[in-house]
């Protein structure tokens, strides 16, 4: 399948970030969201050195290819490369998209981060697959100034041609409002991560996009 008829399907996007697993096992997070419904996983790691990083990275790979599942490298785009994972999602602030899309093959997927429209429509036009945006609604994933709100998702919605994952502070809480604004794809990382019950917290987010379509 192309990549683009694999994004087209995906709408459940789950990040393991190492930081917010603190004492839970990552590769049983990941394990239990993939049963939960998670479409894709990303591997999102700020902390660790590339060793334990690489560690970590294999073992996830192997969970998603043995269920099917695309399996993208936050930032490291070097370590992306050598495990030939099936794709890299990068911010505002790393490489040019030019950069990494001369270093990874045509048919890996690479993700961008936008904070506003414009960032959007520049990284779809210098040939990224997907963007995420956001942070939508307030986060403690990650630091920010202040969360674009639902009027940047119905722009995007209008605007965009490739996919787009809304992320920041999504949870069953407020995903009827953004349903609403136009997103059928999201990014999570506490709502499923930090959850008692990952399964059931990623199959009701998953649930919901599904009857929004
Ligand atoms: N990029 C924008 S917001 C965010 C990232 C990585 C954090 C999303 O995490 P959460 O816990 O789902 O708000
Ligand atoms: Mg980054």
């Amino acid at each position: 399948m192309s990549k683009k008829d694999l994004l087209s399907k995906i709408h459940l996007y789950v990040i393991a970030d190492k930081k917010t697993c603190g004492n839970r096992d990552i590769e049983d997070v990941v394990s239990r969201s993939i049963e939960g419904g998670a479409e894709m996983i990303q591997y999102r790691d700020k902390e660790s050195d590339d060793d334990s990083f690489l560690e970590t990275a294999l073992k996830l790979q192997a969970v998603c290819k043995s269920e099917n599942i695309p399996f993208i490298v936050n930032d490291r785009i070097e370590i992306a490369l050598r495990i030939d994972a099936d794709g890299v999602h990068v911010g505002q602030e790393d490489m040019f998209l030019s950069e990494v899309r001369r270093k990874l093959s045509p048919e890996k997927i690479i993700g961008v981060s936008a904070t506003s429209i414009q960032q959007a429509k520049e990284a779809e036009g210098n040939g990224a697959d997907y963007i995420g945006i956001g942070p939508i609604f307030a986060t403690l994933s990650k630091e920010i100034k202040e969360p674009v709100g639902l009027g940047m998702v119905r722009e995007a919605r209008v605007r965009l041609k490739i996919p787009f994952y809304t992320i920041g502070g999504i949870s069953l809480s407020n995903i009827d409002s953004l349903i609403q604004a136009g997103a059928r794809r999201i990014a999570v990382i506490s709502a499923i991560i930090l959850s008692d019950d990952i399964k059931s917290a990623t199959a009701k987010l998953l649930e919901k996009l599904k009857s929004s379509t």
